[in-house]
């Protein structure tokens, strides 16, 4: 493939102000800062579409396999500077944009996130589509294109309001509209049976229409799509009811259709069996699997050789629906056997698990599924029954329908080939505790790959300070190879080298002070310890545990005014979700806490709570550079991952954690002591838990924890309501399910360690350069190049 070669400075402001122009139609006296964004943005993309082109050529011409990436949710946050760092043009971005009056920063700034997801599970997928398109894997993601994606957080009194998000208010540039590739997707209805076959008649159809994005890898060798579905009306409107007068009904069919891909659900630890939910998740998965049958009949191929060509990923089990959906094609439409078409179903199908919360594992009603989807949940109940006749040793309770509900992760791991993890610990904990019976009876099924995260997105362009520091120093090329970070190792004997580094963070402090300034109406000193958790709010990861220390920290400055401390800046950020009543009342209580430390005189500069509203991949790439400490102090055994604790540690902030997800990986890459570990391990909490007074006993040995409950059931941090946190307190004496208190007073000896070690530049600063250093294993390239050897079966086409 040929290598884009970056126009030059004069060049490129030409092709903005064609586009300003002609695309948005205002000459540069009037042109607004969307204007620019958008002209910049439309001459950028010019430069991906040769590159796409090729890519998709090449791929057809030699008849590649391809991977398709089916997932509810992509995360992908703004796209602007991404794309010009991938194509190597973000310096002549800049600089023609500059010359051309405008602020690089205002400009990159106007882009709202497109914000397709909750959490991790969507920011692994675009992470996932970059790192393909880099790898030169040939593939294409398939998720919805949400008209609303995760809602906009704001705080009243300390409490999250939600307000819907509107990344589609403006002209989206990085999309093409594809009206003409378009399928019809059916819902309800009845299946009629005539000859031993049978045929869905569905009662409700929509359209899914496509929109793509191309997704550009790292100097634009290559590139990907994601294509999103649109909801579209099968019949566009009523016009004998608009012809009577009545608008509303006439427009219904339209307003119906469309609520499919109205939302996204903000929910990504409980599940909800929700119809709307069930039928957004067969609209997706329905959608990708017509296209991909299209074009494989298309390359002339046959269905038998479905496996040679076509690798399709379950990003979890939202879209599981995809193995009784192919089973459907091959028999019902293309008449193939269904043993044989369940046996090209699995061969073609992988399933990754992200979660081992049981409030979160699919599971539907038999009578939802049977109303939705009639002939599914027919096809489901074969492959169940088809399982028992091949594995008769399966136990009577395993299967894919129990209790009257479809289970999604059996049917999931039933349908594929390979079913993996996403870190070591929890691949460990999917066969001993989720699947131990299927692991039993499919033992070479499940694998682990752990996860990754691009360095282009979260060192490159988040940490331009630390990148050019790198790259001085290592020369280039470690964006793409990662592993050449451990080239840094040596330096961390080097004093200037660690100035360098030190310095290279206090930028980003720096920057990140200023912004908190402006936006937050607190003042923090880059001097400071910048201690940060970022992530959804959810019991599991416990920023209850954090507040708690903090409010012990709080009360030792208080108790001992002239203590002389570490100064720290406590960070958080993230959203809960709406209907998740505990979380809430987390946020407020931090929000709570906040007001009483940063307004206490005795305190001043030592101690500082922030937390910025509407945490997003945007605020992420701000706060992660400028971390010096990261939080991961989930309960073990709960968090699958996390990828949020990779790019810390890649940007040089040392770890406070538990042995949890790819923190014990982490641990391992950096080296014990470079790492704060505390709290109990997922065995020992198991057997904790056997202690049904686990929490009282705990809270008795801490007398600091006690005062820290005391001084909340108070009302010390809601003076104007001192009942407001009685079922907080009350909750952490009698259940405490995530073990809060029994992970207290380690926790807090932990932060104390950290204390010292900051109060040693020397000791932090050869911690952090080798966390930076030893962070190679974390790309998302090695992920990709994992699922490419052990499940996709694909190889680069570089
Ligand atoms: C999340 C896990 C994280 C993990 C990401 C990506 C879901 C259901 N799971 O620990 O909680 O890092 O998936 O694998 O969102």
């Amino acid at each position: 493939m040929k290598d884009v070669s970056a126009p030059g400075i004069e060049a490129f402001k030409a092709e903005i102000l064609r586009h300003l122009t002609y695309s948005m139609g205002k000459d540069a006296d009037h042109a607004s800062v969307y204007d620019w964004r958008m002209a910049l943005s439309l001459a950028l993309r010019d430069h991906i579409v040769e590159p796409w082109f090729a890519a998709t050529k090449q791929t057809w011409d030699q008849g590649r396999k391809r991977v398709y990436y089916l997932s509810m949710e992509f995360l992908i946050g703004r796209m602007l500077e991404d794309a010009a760092i991938n194509l190597g043009m973000r310096a002549v971005a800049r600089e023609a944009i500059e010359a051309l009056g405008q602020d690089w920063h205002a400009v990159v700034e106007d882009e709202p996130d497109a914000a397709l997801g909750n959490g991790g599970l969507g920011r692994l997928a675009a992470c996932y589509m970059e790192s393909m398109a880099t790898l030169g894997c040939a593939g294409y993601g398939y998720g919805i294109r949400y008209e609303h994606g995760l809602f906009r957080q704001r705080f009243e009194g300390g409490r999250q309001v939600e307000t819907p998000e509107d990344w589609l208010k403006q002209r989206h540039p990085w999309e093409f509209e594809r009206p003409e590739v378009s399928y019809e997707i059916g819902f309800k209805g009845t299946v009629e049976m005539a000859g031993g076959k049978a045929t869905w008649v569905p009662a409700e159809t929509v359209l899914a229409e496509a929109c793509d994005m191309p997704v550009i890898g790292w100097q634009g060798r290559w590139a990907n799509t994601l294509r999103l579905w649109s909801a579209k009306p099968t019949t566009l409107f009523d016009l004998a009811r608009f012809n009577h007068g009545d608008f509303a009904a006439a427009a219904e069919p339209e307003a119906l259709a469309r609520t499919l891909s109205r939302v996204l659900y903000p929910d990504d630890t409980t599940f909800q069996g929700k119809e709307l939910r069930l039928k957004q998740e067969y609209f997706l998965t329905a959608a990708a699997l017509h296209d991909i049958l299209r074009r494989h009949l298309a390359g002339g191929y046959k269905l038998t050789d479905l496996p040679k060509h076509v690798a399709i990923q379950m990003n979890d089990t939202h879209p599981a629906i995809a193995g009784p959906e192919l089973i459907r094609l091959l028999t019902d439409v293309h008449g193939m056997a269904f043993e044989q078409a369940i046996d090209i179903a699995t061969q073609c199908l992988g399933y990754t698990n992200h979660t081992l919360l049981p409030e979160a594992l699919e599971r539907w009603a038999t009578y939802l599924m049977g109303s939705v989807l009639p002939r599914h949940m027919q096809i489901i109940e074969a492959i169940d029954a088809w399982h028992l006749r091949t594995n008769p040793s399966r136990p009577h309770y395993v299967g894919i329908v129990k209790h009257h509900e479809v289970r999604m992760g059996e049917l999931a791991f039933i349908t594929a080939h390979k079913v993996n993890g996403v870190s070591a610990l929890h691949t460990e904990l999917v066969k001993k505790n989720l699947f131990p019976e299927l692991h039993k009876l499919h033992p070479d099924r499940i694998i682990n790959e752990t996860n990754g995260v691009t360095p282009r997105r979260w060192m490159r362009m988040a940490n331009p300070a630390l990148s050019k520091l790198v790259t001085a120093n290592i020369g280039s090329g470690w964006e793409a190879d990662l592993d050449k970070l451990r080239d840094l190792e040596k330096f961390s004997e080097d004093k200037a080298f660690r100035d360098d580094f030190a310095k290279a963070k206090r930028v980003n402090k720096v920057a990140l002070a200023n912004w908190i300034a402006e936006t937050q109406e607190v003042q923090v000193s880059p001097d400071a310890l910048f201690d940060v958790q970022v992530k959804r709010i959810h019991e599991y990861k416990r920023q209850l545990l954090n507040i708690l220390q903090t409010i012990a920290e709080w009360h030792a400055i208080r108790s001992n005014p002239t203590m002389e401390v570490v100064p720290r800046v406590k960070i958080f950020g993230g959203k809960a979700a709406p209907g998740y009543q505990a979380a809430k009342e987390v946020i407020r209580l931090i929000n709570d806490v906040a007001t009483v430390v940063n307004n206490d005189p005795y305190v001043g500069d030592r101690l500082k709570i922030v937390y910025p509203a509407n945490y997003n991949v945007s605020m992420a790439e701000r706060l992660i550079p400028a971390a010096d400490l990261s939080e991961q102090i989930s309960t073990a055994g709960k968090e699958a991952s996390g990828t949020g604790n990779m790019k810390f540690a890649l940007n040089g902030a040392l770890t406070i954690g538990t042995l949890d997800g790819a923190n014990v990986e982490i641990r391992e890459e950096v080296g014990a002591d470079n790492f704060f570990l505390f709290g109990l391990t997922a065995e020992e909490v198991m057997e904790r838990r056997k202690d049904p007074e686990h929490a009282r006993h705990a809270i008795l040995q801490s007398q600091v924890l006690q005062d820290v409950l005391q001084m909340i059931a108070e009302g010390r941090f809601s003076p104007e309501e001192p009942g407001r946190y009685h079922g907080l307190v009350h909750n952490m004496w009698h259940s405490d399910y995530f073990l809060v208190s029994s992970d207290f007073e380690a926790y807090r000896a932990s932060q104390a360690e950290v204390d010292r070690a900051f109060a040693a530049p020397d000791r932090w600063w050869r911690m952090a350069v080798l966390n930076t250093a030893r962070m190679g294993f974390f790309s998302s390239d090695r992920a990709i190049r994992g699922y490419m050897a052990d499940i996709w079966g694909t190889e680069s086409a570089l």
